[in-house]
């Protein structure tokens, strides 16, 4: 039975993939930080057959003592500060958990794993932010990489150490350069998700009105469920690379409500959207959309899910969810 420990369990992404591990037959470890973390009943809701360990991303002894608890084959290192907007204003703790985390984490893995480095295979989880203020349209695995946040300063940081030690080490190390991707799990903080919920809301007379920023902000939006599937499709391959994960379609917020408000019922959003100057940031990213035909090449990979289908699918889980608070409280 192959062995896997997921930092980040308690995320979006940590949830899908400890799904997809325990489907494949692997004994899935997550590593879970904090004295009493809120978010534990919900793994231990959604994915009970994980086995929690106690650590943190900046405690490379805790993280050790996970990788002799765990003994993993693969480890994905998805742990990270990984809403942007919160970077500008905790820079300091962003480069030590998002930057900083991933250096301990590939020293961690490579001091466990001794003389045989290759043998524990090592995912990073490196994102389209990297690519900011973008050099080429649509970007792919070896377009030039210009942050614009401290959070992307510090995801290329871990980006070129995990290639360095994979390159110093000999370290099966990859990087999935994942461009946006959503679900019902995602946090509440990030656009796609406050816009369902929102919309979920306004139609059932809870909420009157939804704050948001730049509404003509594009991202390239797949599915979570689909990007995990890609996340391990990488460490079975031979040899570590990068790769870029996207659908290769862009969308704007503004197409992003039509279609939320759409799920609804509610024809027009403008009526109920109103400009909230905190959620502009100090600097955008330009236009990132990504190709992703080295993963379809040597992956097989390809989305499953459309943009539409996403955001009607994150409606009908806040509309149902809605309706099980309301009927407990009934
Ligand atoms: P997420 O929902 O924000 O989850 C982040 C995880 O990191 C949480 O489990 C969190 O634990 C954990 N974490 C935070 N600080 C930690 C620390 N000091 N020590 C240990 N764990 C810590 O993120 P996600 O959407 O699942 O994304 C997974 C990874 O992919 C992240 O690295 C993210 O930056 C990257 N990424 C995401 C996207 C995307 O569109 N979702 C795209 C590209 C790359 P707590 O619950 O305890 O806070
Ligand atoms: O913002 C605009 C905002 O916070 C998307 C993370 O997973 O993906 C995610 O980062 C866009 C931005 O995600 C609001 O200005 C407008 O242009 O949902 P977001 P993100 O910044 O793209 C990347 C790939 C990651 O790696 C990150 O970890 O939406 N926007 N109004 C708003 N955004 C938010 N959050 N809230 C607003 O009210």
């Amino acid at each position: 039975m192959p062995r896997a420990l997921i930092t980040g369990i308690t995320g979006q992404d940590g949830l899908y993939l400890s799904e997809l591990l325990l489907a494949k037959g692997y004994e899935v470890y997550g590593l879970i930080r904090g004295q009493n973390n809120p978010k534990q009943a919900v793994v231990e809701r959604i994915v009970p057959d994980v086995q929690l360990i106690s650590g943190d991303l900046t405690d490379l002894p805790s993280l050790q003592r996970a990788m002799g608890e765990a003994r993993p084959d693969e480890v994905y290192n998805l742990g990270a500060i990984s809403y942007v907007a919160y970077s500008w204003d905790n820079p300091a703790v962003t480069t030590q958990v998002t930057g900083q985390g991933v250096l301990n984490m590939l020293e961690a893995t490579r001091t466990y794993a001794g003389d045989d480095v290759s043998s524990v295979r090592f995912y990073q989880a490196s994102s389209s932010e990297m690519f900011g203020k973008a050099q080429e349209v649509p970007q792919r695995e070896t377009t030039l990489l210009w942050p614009r946040s401290p959070y992307a300063v510090a995801k290329v940081f871990g980006h070129y150490l995990t290639i360095n030690y994979r390159e110093s080490y000999g370290m099966h190390a990859t990087c999935g350069m994942l461009f946006n991707h959503e679900s019902p799990r995602r946090g509440a903080e990030f656009v796609t998700r406050k816009v369902c919920m929102a919309a979920a809301r306004i139609s059932l007379g809870l909420q009157d009105s939804l704050g948001l920023g730049n509404l003509e902000a594009r991202r390239d939006w797949g599915f979570a469920g689909d990007y995990v599937e890609a996340m391990w499709r990488m460490l079975q391959q031979p040899q570590p690379d990068n790769y870029v994960i996207a659908t290769g379609v862009t969308h704007s917020i503004r197409d992003l409500l039509d279609v939320a408000f759409d799920a609804v019922g509610i024809e027009d959003w403008t009526p109920y959207v109103r400009h909230d100057e905190s959620q502009i940031r100090p600097a955008e990213v330009d236009h990132l959309i990504g190709d992703a035909s080295k993963a379809q090449e040597v992956l097989g990979w390809t989305p499953t899910v459309t943009f539409e289908e996403l955001v009607q699918m994150m409606v009908a889980a806040e509309l149902d969810e809605l309706a099980v608070t309301r009927s407990l409280v009934e």
